[in-house]
């Protein structure tokens, strides 16, 4: 989401799907004893949702701990310590504390995942870092965008046609991208998939119809199917 002044976050969340995820996140994970992974973040937060969900197709227990955007949590001093960005998603490793939800998938991917989600030889790894740039470049401006100025209204100073436009041609890309293969690189998928998914999944809340994108929708099919997969209200 754009940086906004927190007053814009005390809207109506628009309906009760939202509500039930408030109540249905991982409350605490502590293997005897050993201080697990944290991860604050927010119900609502798209880029919170993708770090869950690497959290959850990795297997890995970790605690929930909420940050009420909507109070202004976010921009306490307590948190801000934690990241002076004022944003979430933070992950909590041990000592590792880092926040950003694509840096978050890269170091999930390598400290918990192997090869498989995120590769290390120079141009593979390229191609799965360039969706994470379209993740907070191309998506960020489009869906993303044009979802935050529908839930959170005209004080975002979203200019809505624009972000329905860029909304648009992103949504072309990845169909004619995904008409020829399953994933959006190599022939499973990677971080790549996780960190476009959410807000294109959520293109609807923006008033994006995804309708049009049929190889967008089977690929969106294809991520739900994956062990571990988790939902997010939303989608
Ligand atoms: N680049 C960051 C952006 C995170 C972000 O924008 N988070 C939103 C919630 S989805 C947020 O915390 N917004 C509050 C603010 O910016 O003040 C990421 O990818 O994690």
């Amino acid at each position: 989401m754009t940086s906004i002044p927190n007053e814009q976050y005390s809207m109506d969340i628009p309906n009760e799907r939202y509500n039930y995820f408030i109540f249905h996140l991982p409350i605490t994970s502590t293997k005897a004893g050993i201080p697990m992974i944290k991860l604050y973040g927010h119900e609502v937060s798209g880029n919170s949702y993708k770090a869950r969900l690497m959290l959850s197709l990795l297997n890995l227990e970790y605690e929930w701990i909420r940050v009420d955007l909507m109070k202004g949590e976010h921009k306490s001093p307590e948190y801000l310590a934690k990241n002076p960005f004022g944003q979430v998603p933070l992950l909590v490793d041990g000592e590792t504390q880092l926040a950003d939800a694509q840096a978050i998938l890269v170091y999930l991917a390598r400290q918990y995942g192997g090869e498989s989600w995120l590769p290390t030889d120079a141009l593979p790894m390229a191609q799965v870092i360039r969706w994470l740039s379209t993740a907070a470049g191309e998506v960020r401006q489009g869906p993303e965008n044009a979802r935050l100025f529908y839930l959170f209204g005209a004080g975002t100073k979203i200019n809505i046609e624009r972000a329905t436009q860029k909304a648009e041609f992103i949504l072309t890309q990845f169909d004619k991208h995904l008409s020829t293969r399953n994933w959006l690189e190599f022939d499973r998928p990677t971080i790549a998939d996780v960190a476009v998914y959410p807000y294109i999944a959520l293109a609807r809340d923006g008033k994006i119809e995804l309708d049009t994108y049929p190889h967008v929708l089977r690929w969106i099919e294809r991520i739900q199917q994956l062990l571990g997969y988790i939902p997010m209200a939303g989608i």
